[in-house]
């Protein structure tokens, strides 16, 4: 097999419509909001020095069980050269906003990481003339430095262009998720259930907010060294109002989506203190891998079931090889 190249990113973003044009391929693209991509695809490219692509799932959709899934079942069969992050142009912030998740969910392969930019069309470029400069300096968190920009009057070949330049140094490696950056996009696409977590999160909103303003509060050594049992101990209280929770809800499952979602919004919030306090150095990589094995370690128990779910889900998941 060629290098192996796989898009990813929320639904309606082009992933398909780029898989099409490379491939030289008739996939069903979106319509009307509808995602339908169910499987997953993969076929070389037909232009320029060649890689096999792999159009998936979109995220965003529902509970994203199924998208999660799918990509797994990917990470099992094929070693990955580059992952191709796909998001529509939009103003520098909200493209940053809307692939957040997904970067986060792939930051330990960040240098495997390449930002496709679609919609590019609909960019007046009078007055944005240094895009692809000023948006590399919105990713520069993210230590994220390749980029594609594309329109819809691309062709294959250009767009084969493009991407033969950017895998060009990357290496095949197997993926693996851990179990907190596996669930980490999940979802609960029900109200009630939504809706019955809002009394129980904000009471852990202020509880977390307390945390993070007394963090922001420590310098230097002081920050690193308590920083865990600061998040520990806001963890473990979270749990036991979880539990309080989950007395009134039935579904456990659901209720622990809609916890584990508020609880990644969290954890980005902490990273990113993390981030702010120690910069871009090799030790705060190192912290934030801590950060997340404590999260970890937490929800652990919980966890499991949802886990198993996605396991045997993995299963029924289908690569079509065209
Ligand atoms: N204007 C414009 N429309 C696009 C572009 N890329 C895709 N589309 C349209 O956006 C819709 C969603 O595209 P699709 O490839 O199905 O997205 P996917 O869900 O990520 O696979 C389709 O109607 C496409 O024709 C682009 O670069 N510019
Ligand atoms: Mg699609």
């Amino acid at each position: 097999m060629k290098k192996a190249v796989l898009l990813t990113g929320q639904i309606g973003t082009g992933r398909t419509t780029l898989f099409n044009k490379i491939t030289n391929s008739q996939q069903k693209s979106q319509s009307g909001g509808q995602a339908v991509t169910r499987d997953t695809y993969v076929k070389n490219s037909q232009y320029g020095e060649g890689f096999t692509l792999i159009d998936t799932l979109g995220f965003g959709s529902s509970n994203n069980i199924d998208t999660i899934s799918g990509h797994l079942k990917i990470f099992e069969n094929i070693e990955i050269s580059r992952i191709m992050i796909v998001v529509s142009y939009a103003r520098y912030n909200c493209i940053v906003e809307s692939c957040k998740g997904i970067i986060e969910m792939f930051q330990r392969y960040k240098d495997k990481i390449t930002i496709v930019i679609t919609f590019f069309d609909k960019c007046d470029e009078k007055y944005e003339p240094n895009f692809k400069n000023d948006i590399a300096k919105y990713f520069e968190k993210f230590q994220i430095k390749s980029f594609i920009i594309t329109s819809k009057q691309d062709t294959g070949e250009t767009l084969c262009k493009l991407f033969d330049s950017e895998i060009k140094y990357s290496q095949a490696s197997k993926i693996k998720l851990t179990e907190i950056e596996i669930i980490s996009l999940l979802q609960c696409d029900n109200d009630e259930t939504q809706l019955e977590f809002q009394e129980c999160s904000s009471y852990l909103s202020r509880l977390f907010g307390k945390a993070q303003q007394q963090l922001r509060l420590l310098n230097g050594v002081d920050f690193q060294q308590n920083y865990q049992s600061i998040i520990k101990y806001v963890l473990q209280q979270s749990f036991t109002q979880f539990d309080k929770f989950l007395e009134y809800n039935q579904d456990e499952k659901l209720g622990f989506i809609v916890f584990s979602q508020f609880l990644n919004g969290e954890l980005n919030y902490f990273l990113e203190i993390v981030h702010q306090k120690m910069g871009m150095t090799q030790q705060c990589e190192q912290h934030k891998i801590e950060l997340k094995n404590l999260f970890e370690d937490q929800i652990r128990p919980q966890s499991q079931k949802i886990l198993q779910n996605i396991y045997e889900n993995v299963k029924n998941q289908k690569i079509n090889y065209l």
